[in-house]
């Protein structure tokens, strides 16, 4: 797989902390609790495009690296999130191959491609459209980390129940609720 993932490399938390991102941490960690939330990360956490990422992918993000589960991450686990942050927007950048700020629809047919996912052209459509509320055209960096992380998750889940790999399961109710409610975002 070809996409940043937070078990390896340079996410492992732990190692020392950059001085930049200690100070970047401190600015928005204004009552000095060594921790922040996804409301602080927001204010922080530059998308590469010169905005903010949305609620949605802070807060999934706070919860990949929030270790105590409790909906902040102190300022190893920013190290960590930064670093994962940073290697999701040069996949991004990599497959924007019009430059454009967003990945349309060959893009991301070429990004999931490259990921290892055979998908459609309908589908393919279909995740433009549930991303890209409004014009359902291409999908912004913080929708394409969101979809890739989600599509992760899902896939992993069904793998797990796909012992003979034959590309079909059979899932229990309480198993498939179990399933939909931990992979959403
Ligand atoms: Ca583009």
């Amino acid at each position: 797989m070809a996409y940043p993932n937070t078990m390896y490399g340079s996410t492992v938390a732990g190692s020392e902390i950059n001085p930049d991102i200690q100070r970047w941490f401190s600015t928005v960690d204004k009552d000095g609790s060594g921790r922040i939330t996804a409301t602080e990360l927001q204010a922080v956490l530059a998308n590469g495009q010169g905005g903010h990422f949305s609620d949605t992918a802070c807060k999934l993000m706070i919860g990949m690296f929030d270790k105590e589960k409790n909906g902040t991450i102190n300022v190893s686990e920013f190290q960590a999130l930064f670093n994962y942050v940073n290697a999701w927007l040069g996949v991004f950048r990599g497959f924007d191959h019009d430059n454009s700020g967003s990945i349309q629809e060959n893009e991301l047919s070429a990004a999931l491609t490259q990921m290892g996912y055979r998908l459609s052209a309908e589908f393919i459509q279909f995740l433009i459209k549930k991303s890209d509320l409004q014009g359902h055209r291409s999908i912004t960096i913080d929708q394409f980390i969101v979809l890739c992380v989600q599509i992760q998750r899902f896939t992993e889940a069904f793998r797990l129940r796909d012992a003979d790999q034959s590309g079909t399961i059979t899932i229990g109710f309480e198993d498939f609720l179990g399933v939909a409610l931990n992979c959403s975002i």
